[in-house]
């Protein structure tokens, strides 16, 4: 599978050079592109210096900082247009361990239509977050499994490989969502296209240099939005009822 790797970054130039040195080492085969929104500490001069020599290796700059949905969509609309067979999300705060990339991108590779590297799955873990934002991300995932009926136990995950003919499926058009909830939609669009989703354990780990990105804002999106699909649901679910008794009646 001809794969590219798409890493977001908003200001990571103490994590960058590492997160693309340890995917060089694991993947090196796939193309990464970087997508930088508005950074203003080194990140674009770090990976503009490591792009001169490595030529699977590009830079995306952007001057506004869009949220992390807006720029995964741009990239893959890149990734689709130059006939990519995959396309990877990963974070780059050394969050998700680039060594279980070739796992997720072998499953792929069979097959399934997004690969979700999974924190709540037996053998998944969270290390280093307070207890606060752990509890947060369970329940968040829990609400959202409840609400818009899916069997996935972590769909606000960052860690993925999307098969290019699912994100052609899906769609990329009409995304609401910008923050966690953009992980959602997507999820959600997979699972309603009735199209193939596994989970992989991994071991998520808070990032140790640098600030997160995570707003209340991003939350509290995230919730309405969860909550207004899954209440539309219900209203087309009950008109669908009411449609088939009046048929057979
Ligand atoms: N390009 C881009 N990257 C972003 C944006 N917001 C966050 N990121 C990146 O998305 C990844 C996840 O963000 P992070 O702050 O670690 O979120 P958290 O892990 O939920 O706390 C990191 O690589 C960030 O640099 C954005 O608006 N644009
Ligand atoms: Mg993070």
């Amino acid at each position: 599978m001809r794969t590219l790797i798409v890493v977001p970054t908003h200001n990571e130039a103490a994590n960058v050079a590492e997160v693309l040195d340890r995917l060089r080492e694991h993947v090196p085969t796939a193309d990464i592109l970087v997508i930088d929104d508005a950074s203003t500490d080194a990140t674009r001069d770090i990976v503009r210096t490591l792009a001169r020599d490595e030529p699977a290796l590009r830079l995306v700059e952007r001057d506004t900082k869009n949220g992390l949905g807006d720029a995964y969509l741009h990239a893959f609309r890149i990734g689709l247009d130059e006939g990519y067979d995959a396309l990877v999300e990963i974070d780059a705060d050394l969050s998700h361990d680039p060594a279980i990339l070739p796992t997720m991108l072998d499953v792929a590779a069979r097959g399934i239509n997004l690969v979700i590297g999974s924190r709540y799955v037996p053998g998944g873990t969270v290390v280093g977050w307070p207890r606060r934002r752990t509890w947060l991300s369970r329940w968040g995932n829990r609400y959202a499994a409840i609400v818009l009926g899916l069997a996935i136990n972590d769909a606000t995950a960052g860690y993925r490989v999307y098969r290019a003919d699912t994100l052609r499926s899906i769609s990329l058009e009409g995304i609401q969502a910008g923050g966690y909830g953009f992980q959602v939609e997507m999820t959600y669009r997979t699972v309603r296209k009735g199209l193939s989703v596994v989970e992989i354990p991994i071991r998520f780990q808070d990032r140790v240099a640098g600030d997160s990105k995570m707003s209340r804002g991003i939350v509290l999106e995230a919730f309405l939005l969860v909550t207004r699909w899954g209440l539309a649901d219900l209203f087309t679910l009950r008109r669908r009822r009411r449609a088939y008794r009046d048929a057979v009646a």
